[in-house]
């Protein structure tokens, strides 16, 4: 359910009530590859107004997403007011290694609890596997006792929320059929070119809140929605820029979303996505680009082809593609 509020600069900003009871904010700031991201984090939320900030163990930045954090605290935002996501990577897979890897993760970011853990991919992988897997790298994943470890962490008090990334139909379903607590969050890649409607549909069901993660089409090898045809027409007739437009056809989705930038002036540009709306029309038609494709489909990561157990990039999702 989409709530409002208000941002620090006066701007009216979108939150989401999360199954829990608590809030998300529907707009956080992405740290993957993040380059500088004690600086980042800390023009996001001191300057831009962000009070969302999603990060993970895998991608190496923790600690410095933990000093932007305090130079937030330090310019006297209150830690109530934040939602901070972090994520258990694949070698943590294992009922064992939940507590001590979520203890890790709150460590290097300095704080006492997360707003929302979630499982990075649904898919165990040894310690040092190498990319793409070997054989013998890609190990049985127990979801229960895996789940089970998170459940006791909210229980705690050590995280508020819990949830699931690059879950397929199937998978949530597995989720659903044993889970005490109910995955409040499933963080899935979404944009115009991957509106990925199927999970969108399924999480609606269920009551679990989406964030849609590479809104802008990610990077390096990623999708250049920047410069679609179709992102770029709207843009210009709504005076906005075509970050801002995939930002905002995000939010009518009724997803939250993690855009990241390096540089200073998007990340102020991408979170003011609120006073003004696309047209029907215009969302209608960012709704039909024809090319639909993953950015991340998890074939470096987990497919070896000739040793398995995950042969194929249709296999990593469950064949429902
Ligand atoms: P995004 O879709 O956010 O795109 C980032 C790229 O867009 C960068 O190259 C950035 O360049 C560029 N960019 C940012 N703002 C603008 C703008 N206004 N105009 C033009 N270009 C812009 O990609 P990500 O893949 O990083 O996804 C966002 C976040 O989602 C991640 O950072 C991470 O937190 C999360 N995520 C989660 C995953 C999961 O498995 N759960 C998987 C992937 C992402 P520059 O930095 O130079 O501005
Ligand atoms: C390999 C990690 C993908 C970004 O979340």
């Amino acid at each position: 359910m989409a709530q409002a509020t208000f941002s620090p600069h006066g701007e009216t900003v979108t939150t989401h009530r999360l199954v829990s009871g608590h809030l998300i904010p529907a707009v956080g700031f992405g740290t993957w590859k993040s380059e500088s991201p004690r600086d980042s984090v800390s023009t996001a939320l001191v300057q831009a107004g962000y009070r969302h900030v999603d990060t993970a163990a895998q991608y190496g930045v923790q600690k410095e997403v933990g000093e932007g954090i305090k130079e937030a605290f330090h310019a006297g935002i209150d830690r109530k007011t934040l939602f901070v996501t972090s994520k258990l990577w694949c070698t943590e897979l294992s009922p064992e290694r939940v507590r001590p890897a979520l203890m890790n993760t709150l460590g290097e970011l300095q704080l006492e609890y997360l707003d929302l853990y979630l499982i990075h991919w649904p898919f165990r992988l040894r310690d040092g596997a190498s990319r793409p897997p070997k054989a013998g790298d890609v190990l049985d994943f127990d979801m229960e006792g895996v789940w089970k470890e998170m459940e006791k962490l909210v229980k705690d008090n050590l995280v508020r929320d819990i949830g699931v990334c690059n879950f397929t139909l199937k998978k949530l379903d597995k989720l659903l059929s044993f889970a005490e607590i109910k995955p409040s969050v499933c963080q899935m890649e979404m944009h115009p070119g991957w509106r990925n409607d199927k999970m969108l549909e399924a999480c609606k069901k269920n009551g679990i809140h989406v964030t849609a993660y590479s809104p802008l089409g990610s990077q390096d090898q990623g999708q250049d929605l920047i410069h679609d045809p179709m992102v770029e027409r709207v843009a210009m007739k709504l005076n906005k820029s075509p970050g801002q437009v995939l930002v905002r056809w995000a939010i009518q989705r009724g997803t939250s979303t993690i855009p990241k930038s390096n540089h200073h002036d998007r990340i102020r540009e991408n979170i003011h996505v609120f006073e003004w709306e696309i047209p029907e029309q215009d969302f209608k038609a960012l709704c039909t680009i024809q090319d639909q494709k993953r950015v991340l489909d998890g074939e470096e990561l987990f497919v070896n082809k000739t040793d398995g157990p995950i042969r194929s990039t249709a296999d990593v999702w469950d064949h429902e593609d």
